[in-house]
């Protein structure tokens, strides 16, 4: 209990809180100037559009800290059990808009920044994105913190703080340039410095066995030890007063590890060589979806996992005094296998520091662990070199071992004596280089593993991971993705938003996405269409503003606009959009002028980042440009087709690009990809999609219905046969043609291009020939249908209609009830909030 001294002391501290919080525009302005006089220390008489980001990023973040503290004592005094949702990527772009709206203070923060002669408008615009993701997989744990804050869930995310993110890209003469993105130089004013939160990591060295009590105790004595500090970064739920942690991790040279060596003569030279330390959390691998078996990528994820273990650990210690039911109060969440090193780590931690028998250690380890499958790409399956392994991280080798014989033994078990499927199936790849396969071990020691939609769910079950499936088919799940609809609809698209809150009478969609179905009995409503188009029209001229911007091509608002951005990629087939394109212009530049009179004009923008090493899709990318450079040029063309690569996209780039889009292409070959999530991005902003029976289009088809959207090409299960046949079979002669056209070098580089052709000739593995006629069908029925705009605005209006299903709050309440077991944890508001917080 308290004595009288600290009751007075905290009575003072209540006053002083009380008073805190003002939530009028001279309170917000005077936070405002005191961070640009005192946090920035720039004069309050003079500071640009710049500082003035900064300094209302400063005060935004004051708000968050608060939240973020009463939040964490509330779960702590709650004492729920908790989630923690492991990450290598968090594509989390800007952050200003959206706390600011999530905390329900952007008209308050609009208002006092205009009467200080700023607008926040455009200061938003100079903050730098967080590009900690290579695409689909980092924006999804994104989308999930944001949900998961909403959701009032007692949740964590965890992962690391790179010091260079995604690349960006430049496109010279059109080819794509690689350039650092060093986004950390002016400062990161969302993230909290925990100098006293740091965890020694370690690696390399031996591991000695000996005899304590009868039982074998091994010790590990490792070669090389780094660091672990956190960086913790708020992330507020929307009109809750929850906010929730993204703790990030950032590698710097070990306190106290080797002291030894400084006595050793070279001071210098000893400092030097721990400064390496820092490289660990340096750097984002950009490769998405192609593993590639690199030791520093190896030692990212054990820093990222072992200090992640040891903070959940120790912050359950400390409130519980020991381990006790820890497997009942906490729930690990795998995001694909790049924490799957965590499972061993556990083991080690539990057995080697906590001194768990094996059995105790294994049961909390299945009891804990769930892991989510993104990919059925063979070539995306990481799986590291046992020698690697042994030499890095030798005690890890070790329990892996005995993991994989226990393992072996339930498969004997239940399988009798079958070779065959001990060598598919074993965590260990036999071979000239053995192999340990991350998948394998994060299914054995997983109590569930999911995939990211339905028809991606059921593939796993019967390819990747078929023997799995028949040794564990209790722990097989589905979670079809889902994204945020505040950053995804109502932040980066505020007339539809406007528009939606009339037309529904309420905002509560904003957090109940399924109440979008009142929209449908407005579908037919002349009035509200031509109001909806509108609302398109705004989003297209700032679409168009912006291409003038990147590309410096004028493009019409009257025509289509037509979009595919994603990452580079033979499956996802920017060769089918671009070999459209180029029948397209063929088409056009050999019509008479009353044919062309009968053209849907359209814009088509791709955009999208290949991998460094990807050669292929870098030569996809010049592809585009040099077809690009001939149509625009081409003046018997004119407005009828505009061909744009925009540069660099990101987040913040799709927040302009998805609202001014009209119609979207998903067009990867059936079965191969997993989800998307760009897709629902593009539907709940009433534009319309193009795609094949895959991923989640599948179920957007199902629940906007197969009249609002444009599906054509192979099915999944038609696939492997095709490829097997499709050698043999014939190719359409407008494809000849085309695929002609660009080796015959009409548009210039014709050697460049040859691998290009060649992909999608004779075996053609993702089909681009076979579904091109199919392909064509369905773009003139785009066409047809954009001549009568009553229709398509129609359509556009029944895909948001029909987009409830696909916010990430119904995805995370799923994770939550049938995977963590988990439950909201809702902080009251405090009794003297001002209106709104
Ligand atoms: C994507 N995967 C899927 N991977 O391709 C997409 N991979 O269908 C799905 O919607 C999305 O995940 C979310 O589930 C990725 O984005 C990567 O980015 C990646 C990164 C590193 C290594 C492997």
């Amino acid at each position: 209990s308290m004595s009288e001294d600290e009751r007075h002391r905290s009575d003072l501290l209540y006053t002083l809180m009380d008073t805190y919080i003002k939530n009028d525009v001279l309170s917000v302005q005077e936070s405002i100037v005191n961070h640009v006089e005192y946090t920035i220390a720039r004069s309050r008489y003079h500071f640009d559009d710049f500082e003035a980001y900064q300094a209302t990023a400063y005060s935004t973040r004051d708000r968050l800290i608060e939240s973020w503290n009463d939040t964490q004592q509330y779960f702590h005094d709650q004492d729920p059990k908790r989630v923690y949702y492991l990450s290598m990527e968090f594509l989390v772009g800007r952050s200003l808009l959206n706390a600011l709206y999530n905390l329900n203070l952007k008209g308050l923060y609009r208002e006092a920044l205009e009467q200080l002669g700023y607008n926040l408008e455009i200061i938003k615009e100079r903050e730098r994105d967080a590009a900690l993701g290579n695409g689909g997989l980092g924006r999804l744990a994104s989308c999930f913190l944001d949900s998961m804050a909403t959701e009032n869930l007692p949740a964590w995310g965890y992962g690391l703080r790179y010091q260079y993110g995604m690349f960006r890209q430049t496109i010279q003469d059109g080819f794509q340039r690689e350039n650092p993105d060093y986004w950390l130089t002016l400062g990161n004013p969302w993230e909290i410095e925990r100098p006293n939160v740091t965890y020694p990591v370690s690696f390399y060295g031996h591991v000695s066995a000996r005899e304590e009590d009868g039982r074998q105790i091994f010790v590990w004595n490792p070669a090389e030890q780094v660091d672990a500090v956190a960086y913790d970064n708020p992330i507020p739920g929307y009109r809750t007063a929850n906010t929730i942690n993204l703790r990030l991790w950032s590698a710097k040279p070990s306190r106290e590890f080797d002291l030894e060596s400084f006595n050793s003569g070279d001071y210098v030279a000893s400092i030097l060589e721990k400064q390496n330390a820092e490289s660990i959390s340096s750097v984002l691998y950009p490769d998405d979806r192609t593993y590639k078996g690199k030791e520093l990528r190896l030692k990212q994820q054990h820093f990222f996992v072992s200090a992640t273990l040891q903070d959940i650990l120790r912050r359950y210690t400390a409130q519980h005094g020991s381990l006790e039911n820890f497997s009942d109060k906490v729930a690990l969440q795998l995001n694909d296998t790049h924490p799957t090193i965590g499972i061993a780590e556990l083991m080690r931690l539990l057995m080697d520091v906590y001194k768990w028998g094996w059995t105790a250690s294994w049961e909390a380890t299945t009891k804990v662990f769930s892991f989510t499958n993104h990919t059925v790409l063979p070539e995306a399956l990481e799986q590291w070199p046992v020698e690697l392994l042994q030499e890095l991280l030798p005690r890890h080798m070790q329990i892996i071992y005995d993991i994989n014989w226990r393992f072996l033994q339930e498969l004997r078990a239940k399988f009798g004596n079958d070779q065959a499927r001990e060598y598919r199936m074993s965590i260990i790849q036999e071979g000239d280089e053995k192999m340990v396969r991350m998948a394998h071990l994060a299914l054995v020691a997983s109590h569930t593993v999911n995939g990211v939609a339905e028809i991606h769910s059921e593939l796993i079950k019967q390819t990747i991971f078929e023997d799995f499936y028949e040794m564990y088919p209790k722990k097989f799940q589905n979670k079809t993705n889902g994204v945020t609809p505040r950053r995804w609809l109502a932040f980066c698209n505020p007339p539809l938003r406007n528009l939606i809150n009339e037309t529904l009478g309420t905002d509560a969609w904003i957090s109940r996405l399924d109440l979008l179905e009142g929209l449908k009995s407005h579908a037919d409503d002349g009035e509200f269409q031509s109001r909806w188009v509108e609302v398109k029209q705004l989003a297209k001229a700032k679409l168009a503003a912006k291409i003038k911007e990147l590309c410096g091509v004028e493009v019409s608002t009257d025509a289509l606009f037509d979009v595919q951005v994603k990452r580079i990629h033979e499956y996802k087939r920017q060769v089918l959009n671009i070999l459209g394109i180029i029948h397209r212009y063929d088409q056009i530049r050999n019509m008479s002028e009353e044919e062309k009179a009968d053209v849907v004009p359209r814009v088509c923008i791709i955009g999208g980042k290949a991998a460094p090493g990807y050669e292929l899709a870098k030569r996809i990318i010049k592809l585009i440009s040099a077809v690009s450079q001939r149509v625009n040029n081409d003046p018997a063309v004119g407005d009828l087709l505009k061909v744009v690569f925009i540069p660099d996209y990101n987040v913040s780039l799709a927040e302009v690009i998805v609202p001014g889009s009209e119609l979207s292409q998903h067009i990867s070959t059936a079965g191969t990809e997993a989800s998307g999530t760009s897709n629902m991005k593009f539907a709940m902003n009433g534009c319309l999609i193009i795609g094949t029976m895959d991923g989640a289009n599948v179920e957007i088809a199902e629940e906007i219905g197969d009249d609002n959207i444009f599906i054509f090409g192979a099915l999944a299960h038609e696939v492997p046969k095709l490829r097997t046949e499709r050698a043999d079979l014939k190719v359409d002669d407008r494809f000849a043609h085309v695929v002609r056209l660009i080796s015959s070098g009409e548009f210039g580089y014709a050697d460049f291009f040859t691998p290009i052709v060649d992909a999608v000739q004779g075996s053609d593995y993702y089909l681009v020939a076979n579904d091109f006629p199919a392909y064509l069908r369905a773009q003139d029925a785009v066409d047809r249908t954009y001549k009568n705009s009553s229709i398509w605005t129609r359509m556009s209006i029944m895909s948001v209609a029909g987009c409830g299903k696909f916010s990430s709050d119904r995805t995370i309440r799923q994770y939550a009830t049938e995977i963590w077991g988990v439950e909201p944890c809702e902080r009251p508001r405090p009794p003297n909030a001002p209106e709104g917080y």
